[in-house]
Order: structure tokens, then sequence, then C-alpha cells
């Protein structure tokens, strides 16, 4: 019996498009002080969200995305991703994330990815 076994073949991940979830929770709460800890999930990913969004469109954008990859990249140099793995990893998100392919990630876009992904 394949019993654990997914259908449709998608293997299961444990981090988000965007990074490893819980180093950006925490990123979020020492910009936020004592008030990042009483956020919301919701919240938290809005601040996220926000955090990337340098340009305050409500959009993450090719370059946006970029920047927060970067981010989750810091104090790990061993990860150190080239140019080429990094827009691999934005095209990844569009094709997966920007459903009404405008090539940008909305707000409400980022928050169904990542109530997908956290299942
Ligand atoms: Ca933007
Ligand atoms: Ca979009």
């Amino acid at each position: 019996m394949a019993s654990g076994a997914i259908p449709g073949g998608q293997p299961e991940e444990d981090h988000s498009n965007y990074g490893d979830m819980g180093k950006a929770k925490e990123f979020v709460k020492e910009h936020m002080g004592d008030k990042g800890k009483s956020l919301t999930e919701k919240e938290e990913l809005l601040m996220l969200f926000s955090l990337h969004d340098s340009n305050k469109d409500g959009h993450l954008d090719g370059i946006e995305l970029r920047a927060a990859f970067s981010d989750y990249k810091q104090g790990a140099p061993e990860s150190a991703v080239s140019l080429e793995t990094m827009m691999s990893m934005i095209d990844h998100v569009l094709d997966e994330d920007d459903t009404d392919n405008d090539g940008k990630i909305s707000w409400e876009e980022y928050l169904i990815s990542q109530k997908y992904h956290e299942g």
C-alpha cells in the first residue's frame, strides 16, 4: 500500500517560494520589536510583503522579489545563489503564484501562495 503518497506527484515542501518563513518572521519581529510579538499570522505576512514592496505599489515585481530572496540569503554564505539561479527562482514564483499573469505578485496572490504552502 502506498500510504502517504501524495496525489498529483507534487513533492511536499516545508518552505515557501519566498524563502524560509520561520526566518522571515523572526526578521519581522526584530524590525517590529515588542509590537511584532502580538502580530497575527496575516499581519506578519503583510509586514513581510510591505517590507519587500519597496515602491509601495501593492505588488512585488521581479526586482523586489530578487531583493526579497537576497534578504533571506544574508548570513548564509554557503547558500549564496548565482544570478541565474535567482532568476529561475523568480520565474518559478511568478509561474506558480502570479495567477493573473501581470508579471507581479499582488498581496492577494502572495497571501494565497503562503496559505497554500503552509497547508
Ligand atoms: Ca512594488
Ligand atoms: Ca499578478
